[in-house]
């Protein structure tokens, strides 16, 4: 089962994606958390690249290296993953390209959905949380972190992040079997809770579906 998280960055994503794979590891899943871009040496290597102030990246060049990044990334972790059964939680993943890259950058949406296939293939998540949130909030609660400098993603305006978080909302009218947009500015504990309640839900749908 592949979950992935997904929202302008402070949204809280990596918090979340520890938290549920603790709960599902203390239920005896085992799991594996990865981040994009990255997660394999090649993908860490292009993150660097990706994230680096000095670099000046044409946006078509930009979405051929997040989709590079994740192509390595499916064929060298993910799928293998889910092949033995494991419970694959992604900090980020296709729908990032879709809201930054599409809805961001401005491309062309239906060759960002083309490029993204062909990276994905038939690897596509069995749940997304759109971790939801004004781009004010997110900006303030990044700034709170320690040490934090401004990598080049994260140096765009104010207005980019408007149109990724409206791209995250298009995502989810186009998707809502699969993607679960949820208001990130609750409290940790009670979004936590209804992250679980809806895994729970597809875990206990599959383990019917294998008795069927
Ligand atoms: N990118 C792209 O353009 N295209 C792509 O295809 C992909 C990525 C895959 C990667 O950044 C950059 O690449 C990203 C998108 C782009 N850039 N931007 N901008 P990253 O992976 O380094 O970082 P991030 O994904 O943007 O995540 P983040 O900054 O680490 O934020 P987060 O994971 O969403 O949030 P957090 O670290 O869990 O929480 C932030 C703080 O808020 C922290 O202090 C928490 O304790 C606090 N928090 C969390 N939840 C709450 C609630 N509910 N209430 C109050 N406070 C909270």
């Amino acid at each position: 089962m592949l979950i992935t998280f997904e929202g302008i960055d402070g949204a809280g994503k990596s918090t979340h994606t520890v938290l549920l794979a603790e709960w599902l590891q203390s239920r005896g899943h085992r799991v594996r958390i990865l981040r994009e871009p990255g997660s394999t040496q090649l993908s860490e290597a292009i993150r660097r690249v990706l994230l680096d102030v000095q670099q000046q990246i044409d946006s078509v060049a930009e979405l051929f290296l997040f989709c590079a990044a994740r192509r390595q990334l499916v064929q060298e972790v993910i799928r293998p993953a889910l092949e033995q059964g494991e419970i694959v939680i992604c900090d980020r993943y296709a729908d990032s390209t879709f809201a930054y890259q599409g809805y961001g950058r401005g491309l062309d949406i239906a060759m960002v959905e083309h490029v993204i296939a062909y990276a994905i293939e038939d690897v596509v998540p069995q749940a997304t949380f759109v971790l939801d949130l004004d781009v004010a909030t997110a900006l303030a609660r990044r700034g709170r972190r320690a040490a934090d400098v401004a990598d080049r993603m994260e140096g765009a305006s104010r207005q980019f992040f408007e149109r990724v978080r409206a791209g995250y909302h298009a995502l989810a009218a186009r998707n809502p079997q699969r993607v679960h947009l949820l208001d990130a500015a609750e409290p940790v504990e009670g979004l936590q809770e209804r992250i679980r309640t809806i895994v729970a839900g597809i875990l206990a749908r599959q383990s019917a579906e294998r008795v069927a």
